[in-house]
């Protein structure tokens, strides 16, 4: 298996949501041993700590929560994105998704000079595809995927440096989406897999096809992991708790083909609560995913038939 030189990057980003606790994620998926999974597996890991936002004057809007504190999260991480996406693989310890603004906008950005496309798999129970304009809630993390598509309405952000066109981007896990999501998503090219979907024709079927337009294409791809795809069951911790999601041999089945696909070149966990937690049990599966995501497997090889 290929070493990798693996950067984490702590983003307690906790200003996308009314409900706090998503600041303790880094930290959490620090005590759960992140690192040291990481390395069992060959790969060499480099933890720079916690970032901070710029500071940002930006007037606030009563109908957005947070916004100049957002703001300077977006501004702060797509610069520290841009540097570690060229120096190897960042895994981003969230925060709420609210920082995905940031990381992807900077992973663009990088991918742009290097000639690549680069492709986008939002794993969630939400879309996340409201603009200012439509977001009922007012709560930021909601708004992610818009931003990063280069939807209208954004003057308060800086500016995306390279927009993700709407065909490299894809959602699985989708059971939660407001209708004015739907509606902008119904005009778009953005490929959509939602719990429906999974459920008549497995959850391998429509990652499958998107990697293979990844493949052709020669892209980069940046993994987007929202808690909330796991069913609350099995992932307690997390503030928008959605039921009927990916259960944990799906979840582990989309990191192990992601795994085999050799194509992810940076990850975000969000939306961890270790304030939610049971005992650490969200932080550990988490763990446990992204091992399986990096190369951790059963067996080696594809077991021989017993027969
Ligand atoms: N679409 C709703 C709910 C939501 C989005 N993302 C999360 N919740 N985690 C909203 O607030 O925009
Ligand atoms: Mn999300
Ligand atoms: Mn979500």
């Amino acid at each position: 298996m290929d070493m990798r030189d693996i950067i984490l990057i702590g983003c307690p980003v906790d200003s996308g949501k009314r409900r706090r606790g998503c600041l303790m994620g880094p930290d959490s998926y620090r005590v759960a041993g992140l690192r040291e999974a990481l390395e069992g597996l060959g790969h060499r890991v480099t933890d720079r700590g916690n970032l901070t936002p710029d500071p940002i004057e930006a007037a606030g809007d009563p109908r957005l929560w947070a916004l100049a504190e957002t703001v300077g999260w977006t501004a702060a991480l797509i610069r520290a994105a841009e540097e570690a996406a060229g120096q190897g693989m960042p895994i981003f310890l969230g925060g709420d998704h609210a920082l995905s603004m940031g990381t992807v906008a900077g992973v663009a950005a990088h991918a742009q000079r290097l000639g690549k496309p680069l492709f986008l798999l939002w794993l969630d129970a939400h879309s996340d595809f409201h603009t200012l304009a439509s977001t009922e809630t007012g709560n930021l993390h909601g708004v992610s995927v818009a931003y990063l598509a280069g939807r209208e309405g954004f003057d308060a952000f800086p500016p995306v440096p390279a927009p993700i066109p709407a065909k490299n981007i894809c959602m699985i896990g989708l059971r939660s989406v407001d209708p004015a999501e739907r509606e902008a998503l119904a005009g778009t090219e953005i490929h959509v897999a939602d719990m429906r979907f999974i459920d008549e024709n497995s959850i391998k079927a429509p990652l499958a096809e998107f990697l293979a337009r990844v493949d052709a294409a020669g892209g980069l791809l940046h993994v987007s992991f929202d808690v909330d795809f796991l069913d609350p069951s099995i992932a307690p911790a997390v503030g928008t708790t959605s039921p009927g999601g990916t259960t944990f041999r799906e979840a582990h089945l989309v990191m192990e083909m992601l795994f085999d696909s050799g194509l992810v070149s940076s990850l975000d966990l969000v939306e961890l609560n270790p304030f939610l937690d049971e005992r650490g049990r969200t932080a550990g599966l988490m763990v446990d995913l992204t091992a399986s995501l990096l190369g951790r497997r059963i067996f080696d090889r594809p077991t021989r038939s017993l027969a």
